[in-house]
């Protein structure tokens, strides 16, 4: 579909039914949930002072959370109400090829005034996210960023269920918006934002029931910055990561061993909260080794419900089929640096003129250029091995659309084998990670650290 035009593409597309083919394809007859979402420029006051040129799905507002229940019919009805072109894109759910939002690969960018419906069943309950996937570096750095959480089919008994979206923004004195690219920045670790949000706040505080269950969700949405959480000393437990419940056991953390969350990467966390009315608890970020920003802190109120450690549930597993990894072919994928470019052509999709990095030394020109082929091509229902080697000294989180994947080992440290859409390169790391292809379409593959993504590392698998 790359290279074709916008109206080759809507013809051609004309008679499909939404909905997709195969394991994920919707029975849509009636929308069980039914949400309606338009994208419009905004103001906030971060500070003292008001900042314009935002863009939300609200007014004067962070883009709202979403909440969808497990194995019920979906329609997302996006309106784009900006001057730019746009598109959604659902992170980690496993959804119908042609909802996945992606411009030129899976459908064409949604002009101003434009609706497109999205349409899929969301097989797998956790935690999860959205953002555009056209002129995703500024309308992301703008704030069009949301949570989307998909509810297990049965409640899980939580007393309270508190989602920090955390996203930076850049911003001058006067508290205008700062160019969010820079190319020093994109050929390096990116472009760091200098104001540090929860949900568009800074140093948030939330009350929460004493003594009862609490279920936070950590979704790093910034398009560049990787967070190194640690939590207070509280009984508590990791429950889910990246969407799915853990498999393998991931360790508390601790300010000398913080866990690392890349951009497009979720943590689901359970606690018991403090038994005392007014006993807060923090929960940190690291930047560099040593210096400790607060993301939230929550706050004990009312008598307490004497909830204990051992009444944190077990999720339930969401419906994978594991890979077979005595029959996986190993597949390499090389993220490197790329040579002296000549620009991008993002079509209808913004370009930020450079080319810095690649995928198997194959720069991503552009969303609406002809790449070539696919990164990898997969057998619908085999399984597979996708060695990821990251060549530079930078972070790279790789994210893969429509599929599930679990890392295997890697050659730097050990990795808890769980289930996940997104998995954080660390510098000369090599990871393997055994995937399922049980999804068919074309699936982009990319940096998650959004100038990374623009300037090359981006590709696509196919699977059929
Ligand atoms: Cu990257």
């Amino acid at each position: 579909m790359v290279g074709l035009s916008r109206r080759q593409f809507l013809a051609g597309t004309a008679c499909a039914v939404a909905g997709g083919t195969g394991a994920f394809a919707t029975s849509w007859t009636s929308a069980a949930q039914e949400i309606h979402l338009q994208s419009r420029e905004t103001a906030f006051n971060f500070g003292p002072k008001p900042t314009n040129g935002l863009i939300s799905l609200a007014d004067n507002a962070p883009p709202p959370i979403l909440r969808l229940k497990q194995g019920q019919p979906a329609a997302l009805n996006y309106t784009n109400g900006l001057a730019d072109y746009s598109t959604m894109h659902w992170h980690g759910i496993r959804l119908p090829n042609d909802m996945d939002g992606v411009p030129y690969l899976t459908q064409m960018p949604i002009a101003q005034g434009e609706t497109f419906q999205y349409r899929f069943t969301p097989p797998d309950a956790g935690t999860y996210w959205y953002h555009p996937h056209c002129m995703t570096m500024s309308q992301m750095a703008k704030g069009l960023t949301g949570v989307l959480i998909v509810d297990e089919a049965e409640d899980q008994g939580f007393d309270a269920d508190i989602s920090l979206n955390l996203k930076d923004f850049r911003l001058a004195e006067d508290g205008s918006l700062l160019p969010y690219f820079t190319a020093r920045g994109a050929a390096r670790a990116g472009t760091f934002g200098n104001i540090r949000t929860t949900n568009w706040q800074q140093e948030p505080s939330y009350d929460v029931p004493a003594g009862g269950l609490i279920r936070l969700r950590f979704v790093v949405s910034d398009t560049t910055r990787v967070h190194k959480l640690y939590f207070p000393e509280v009984a508590g437990k990791i429950i889910a990561w990246d969407g799915h419940p853990v498999n393998e056991e991931i360790p508390w953390p601790t300010k000398d061993a913080p866990l690392w969350l890349g951009p497009g990467q979720r943590v689901d966390v359970a606690i018991v909260a403090p038994d005392q009315e007014g006993e807060e608890l923090l929960f940190n970020s690291l930047i560099g080794t040593n210096y400790p920003f607060e993301i939230a802190r929550l706050r004990s109120i009312g008598h307490s419900l004497s909830r204990q450690a051992g009444d944190i549930p077990t999720l339930p597993k969401n419906p994978i089929e594991a890979a077979d990894p005595a029959t996986s072919n190993i597949e390499e994928t090389v993220f490197g640096w790329s040579p002296e470019g000549d620009g991008t052509n993002n079509g209808l999709c913004g370009s930020n003129g450079y080319i810095f990095w690649s995928i198997n030394r194959n720069p991503w020109k552009g969303d609406a250029v002809a790449n070539g082929g696919p990164v990898v091509s997969m057998a619908l229902g085999d399984s597979y091995i996708l060695r990821l080697r990251n060549e530079s000294p930078n972070l790279h989180p790789i994210h893969l659309h429509g599929l599930v994947f679990k890392p295997i080992r890697s050659n730097l440290r050990h990795i808890p084998a769980n289930y996940t859409d997104t998995v954080l390169l660390l510098k000369d790391e090599i990871i393997d990670v055994l995937v399922r292809a049980d999804n068919p379409g074309q699936w982009a593959f990319h940096c998650h650290v959004i100038e990374h993504q623009k300037t090359g590392l981006s590709g696509f698998v196919s699977v059929g």
